[in-house]
């Protein structure tokens, strides 16, 4: 069984002697391959490069025994292709030039045409399946729409995301329309990469867990809904960060599964979403303590998610939020050979 039929067993809810694995931000700054890319180009440039972002999502697949691919792009692109102004300083967050804070603003983002700008992803995901050639399960991403309403409102990254919260409870109707019309650029960002070969597709809502149960079903839920609407039937994962007090709303996305962060109990999730695959949880923060604590917290995840004594199903092992910079490339080889080794 190659990568690819594992993590679609798996997904569909076949048993499959142990989970599948990758990780998220599996392609990022840790790689020396990467950052050699980095140096010599722009990050817009590798996304817009087929070639180029090809390579950077292969380096992981090279290094370490990998069940998925993910497409190198950014939640980002979305804002951008709207005509927001987005940057990527070095050793900072992004910075979000002409933030959402008026209708005015709103009404000066640019749907028209928008996947037209947005075609380099797709094409990056048709080059990197040309380039797997089924070995391997590729996975697409869009950001959440409220994960997108916070960068767009707030014009970079912050602790507490002030601005877009405010608007909610001040501007409601002005935050709705804005979350609709992410919600609905992601939605066909989202089509258009499974439509080029992804096999599933991750919502990224890092931000999230900020908000109450009641903001989160009045605001963000009715926008994941738009999404999940318009891909019916395809395979919809959705990560929520610090989310843990969200759990019991998530069942109400639509989504086909979803990924947990650390703090969320995975038997806990597990028996509220008996039929959803689950992904996740491992605190990214673990693999700087060395390989004996990565094997044995990924031992314990694998023994919480067998199912019966015939094996593993509708699970994903991965981290609980994406890989850091920094993370010794051992222990990514330790959590992704315990893996393997599993069963
Ligand atoms: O090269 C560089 O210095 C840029 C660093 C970088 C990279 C490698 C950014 C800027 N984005 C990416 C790629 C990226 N982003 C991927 C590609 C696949 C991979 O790395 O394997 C993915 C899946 C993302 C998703 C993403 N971008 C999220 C959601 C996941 C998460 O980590 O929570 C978010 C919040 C972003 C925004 C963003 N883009 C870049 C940075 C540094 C950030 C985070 C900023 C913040 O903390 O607010």
């Amino acid at each position: 069984m190659n990568g690819r039929e594992r993590f679609l067993a798996s997904f569909d809810g076949k048993s499959v002697d142990r989970p599948p694995v990758w990780l998220m931000r599996q392609a990022g700054r840790y790689l020396s391959g990467y950052r050699a890319v980095r140096a010599q180009h722009g990050f817009w440039d590798v996304c817009h490069d087929p070639e180029l972002s090809t390579k950077v999502a292969l380096e992981p697949l090279a290094r370490f025994p990998l069940d998925a691919a993910i497409v190198f792009s950014d939640i980002l692109v979305i804002p951008q292709a709207l005509g927001l102004d987005v940057t990527f300083g070095t050793g900072e967050g992004p910075k979000v030039g002409k933030p959402l804070r008026t209708r005015a603003d709103l009404d000066g983002w640019n749907t028209s045409g928008l996947i037209e700008r947005l075609k380099f992803l797709p094409n990056a995901v048709k080059h990197l399946a040309g380039a797997l050639k089924g070995s391997h399960a590729m996975l697409g991403f869009a950001g959440a729409p409220f994960t997108l309403f916070a960068y767009s409102v707030e014009g970079g990254s912050s602790d507490d995301f002030m601005h877009a919260r405010v608007m909610l409870h001040k501007e409601p109707k002005l935050a709705e329309a804005a979350l609709a019309t992410l919600a609905d650029a992601a939605a066909e960002l989202l089509a258009a990469q499974l439509d080029a070969g992804a096999d599933a597709v991750q919502l990224f809502d890092t931000w999230g867990g900020l908000l109450s149960q009641d903001e989160y079903r009045r605001f963000a839920l009715p926008a994941l809904r738009r999404i999940t609407n318009a891909l019916r039937g395809r395979r919809v994962l959705l990560f929520v960060r610090s989310g843990h007090h969200l759990l019991p709303l998530l069942g109400d996305s639509g989504a086909s599964g979803f990924s947990l962060d650390w703090r969320t109990p995975f038997a806990e999730a597990r028996a509220r979403y008996p039929n959803h695959v689950l992904q996740g949880n491992i605190d990214p923060v673990l693999l700087f303590a060395g390989d004996d604590v990565v094997r044995t917290r990924t031992r314990a995840l694998l023994d919480e998610m067998k199912t019966s004594s015939n094996g593993y199903s509708r699970c994903v092992a991965n981290l609980g939020h994406g890989i850091l910079p920094g993370t010794p490339e051992s222990s990514v080889e330790s959590l992704c050979r315990t893996v393997v080794d599993a069963r």
